[in-house]
């Protein structure tokens, strides 16, 4: 008799995913795309067991928070309870994004009477000293103890029936890791840095900062620049979690030699990517968004003198206002000599440069807003022509004997002839288009560029300079459309940084079919270079800056700029085309997979730890 054995299942136990970021429905800049982001490719595998733990600022939680007013009985919920009755101002619901995942948010700010003693604290077990630190420190140490305690509760109850994983993003989050790597014995932890402070202060003013990496010693250059604080919560994190990870191999460097530890793991960034089932769709949406620019060149340029806007190109550059790590410098050293070149080779083609990023301003420019309100005048009086002219010419082909075509001039009544030609007296000037959008609070680096090399918006200039020191929103009233849709009717992105972790903008660029420059001191363009042998066939330019010095690297770009300005149209369609097909490397629906191996890791490492 044969006897049937039951295989012995291996006993899996359920798991937890707790992500904590300063981002968690508070957007200040690139980490906040990160976990908005990949909310639906976790949610996907996750479920109920993944949430997000972040700061309360009700400002931002009014447009992106809706709270859960009836405590569950779900392991949140019990723990959200827990701390309430601990006297937290705890705040529990949902994220209005895509992905709908639960989230916790806590008011930092009612511990602001312990912040003292929390300091000494820090200062006491892990010599971290706070003298002296902005208020942002203030506002992190409060929040790390919110986590420290909410993380506390939820694994002394729950940790022996589930595995939790706690992930924390940036130094903002992190200031409860050393506390807990002795207190929550049963959680897994992994920490991602999007940046080391250090790198972020010495790239743009240490010579030779990527070579001369081993030699630095951190605390000593963290002390130089005023950053002792932040440098040492970074350290400590990097030191106190299981599984170390950042954004990029080129920051993963930084790491070993800035935050004492080699990553485990490099965890790329990506985006929830939406194709269009047709897809010469993005195709159309480029001439549709790219007519709304014209409006706009049309109104900022045209009072001065015209141009053909069929044989105008896009550019542009965005992101935070880092003059050199983000490559603004360059950029515009590059173009200057992209001018030079198109006008020594007589060519007719003209490029229109936009930078935008943010910069304190007063308010926008009269003269610009005023030339776009003339032009938008102009419009509507040839409008009102148009009718007229079309009303009576049916009316006289209607009652005409003969078949001759009748004087068109005739049906235009004088008031709105005189009114067209006085518009157009009064928008016509002899002032240079402004090259800044904003009156600005201070002249800037990008001005000063801009006037010493006398890229004034001359007529004679092949390369015209838009500086808008403002997000585009579509609030705005210059453009009228939001970022993505301004980036759609773009034709070349150009982000060459010096010092950039991974890179959103060029991605951004990519799942829209625009093609775009980055560098290989970007994560972003250093993964390109790794996954492709020849990226700039898929309209991703990667400019060779860690071997090329400032001036080599903007002859490169001025080349390389000029040579796309003599494309062809169909040459330009064809590598939008090919530039999109590669957007789908780069959805979290791939790129969470190292994500998961980081959180396995954790786990691994806590349990023979
Ligand atoms: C898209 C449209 C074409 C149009 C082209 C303009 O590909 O489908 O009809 O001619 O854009 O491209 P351009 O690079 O000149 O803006
Ligand atoms: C950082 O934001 P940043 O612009 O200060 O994190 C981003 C998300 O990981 C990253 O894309 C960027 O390079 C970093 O610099």
């Amino acid at each position: 008799m044969a006897f049937e054995v039951e295989p012995i299942k291996p006993k899996i136990r359920p798991r937890l995913l707790i992500e904590i970021a300063w981002e968690v429905c508070n957007q200040v800049g690139g980490i906040y795309t990160v976990i908005r982001s990949k909310v639906p490719a976790m949610v996907e595998k996750w479920g109920d067991d993944y949430f997000l733990l972040g700061p309360y600022f009700p400002d931002k939680a009014l447009a992106e928070f809706e709270p859960i007013a009836d405590l569950d009985d779900s392991i949140l919920g019990k723990t959200v309870r827990k701390m309430r009755e601990m006297g937290f101002d705890v705040q529990y619901g949902y994220w209005l994004v895509t992905g709908k995942p639960r989230i916790v948010l806590f008011n930092f700010h009612s511990l602001y009477d312990r912040l003292d003693q929390l300091k000494y604290d820090l200062w006491n077990h892990h010599q971290l000293s706070t003298l002296n630190a902005e208020e942002l420190v203030n506002q992190v140490v409060a929040f790390g103890e919110c986590v420290r305690v909410f993380l506390n509760e939820l694994s002394k109850d729950h940790s022996g029936r589930y595995d939790i994983t706690a992930h924390f993003h940036e130094w903002m989050a992190a200031t409860a890791l050393p506390d807990l790597a002795q207190e929550a014995p049963k959680l897994a932890t992994v920490f991602t840095t999007h940046a080391t402070m250090l790198g972020r202060y010495m790239a743009p003013n240490v010579p030779n900062f990527y070579d001369n990496l081993p030699s630095f010693n951190w605390l000593e250059q963290a002390k130089h620049f005023g950053i002792e604080t932040q440098a040492t919560i970074e350290y400590l994190a990097a030191q106190n979690c299981h599984v170390m990870t950042t954004v990029s191999d080129v920051t993963a460097r930084e790491c070993e030699f800035l935050l004492g530890r080699k990553c485990d793991l490099t965890l790329p960034n990506g985006l929830n990517v939406t194709r269009f089932t047709a897809t010469h769709e993005f195709q159309n949406l480029h001439v549709q968004y790219k007519q709304k620019i014209h409006q706009f060149v049309m109104g900022h340029f045209f009072q001065n003198y015209s141009f053909d806007l069929d044989r105008t190109l896009y550019f542009f550059t965005s992101g935070r206002f880092e003059y050199s790590n983000k490559g603004y410098d360059l950029t515009l050293e590059a173009l200057n000599r992209l001018n030079a070149k198109l006008q020594a080779s007589n060519s007719d083609m003209t490029v229109v440069m936009f930078i935008v990023t943010k910069n304190p301003v007063y308010s926008m420019d009269a003269d610009v807003l005023q030339t776009r309100a003339v032009m938008a005048e102009i419009r509507q009086t040839c409008e009102a022509i148009e009718r007229q002219i079309g009303e009576q010419l049916f009316m006289a082909s209607a009652t005409s004997n003969d078949l001759k075509m009748p004087d068109l001039n005739q049906f235009v009544d004088e008031y709105w002839q005189l009114r067209l030609r006085r518009t157009i007296q009064s928008w016509k000037t002899h002032q240079l288009p402004k090259t800044v959008t904003h009156y600005l609070k201070q002249e800037d680096a990008i001005v000063d560029f801009l006037r010493k090399s006398n890229m004034q918006n001359h007529e004679t200039d092949r390369v015209k300079i838009v500086y808008h020191p403002d997000f585009i929103a579509s609030t705005n009233p210059l453009f009228g459309m939001d970022y993505s849709h301004f980036v759609r009717g773009c034709h070349l992105g150009i982000f060459p940084s010096y010092y950039e972790p991974w890179g959103y903008t060029p991605l951004e660029c990519v799942v829209r079919g625009v093609p775009t420059v980055t560098s290989d001191l970007s994560g972003f363009g250093d993964y390109m270079n790794q996954i492709m042998a020849d990226p700039e066939n898929w309209g991703v330019y990667v400019l060779n800056r860690s071997e090329q010095d400032f001036h080599q690297a903007a002859e490169t770009l001025s080349e390389l700029l000029f040579k796309f300005v003599r494309a062809s149209r169909r040459d330009r369609i064809m590598q939008r085309n090919r530039t999109e097909s590669i957007s789908e490397v780069f959805d979290w629906k791939n790129l969470r997979s190292y994500y998961d191996t980081a959180h396995d890791l954790a786990l691994k490492r806590r349990k023979y730890s």
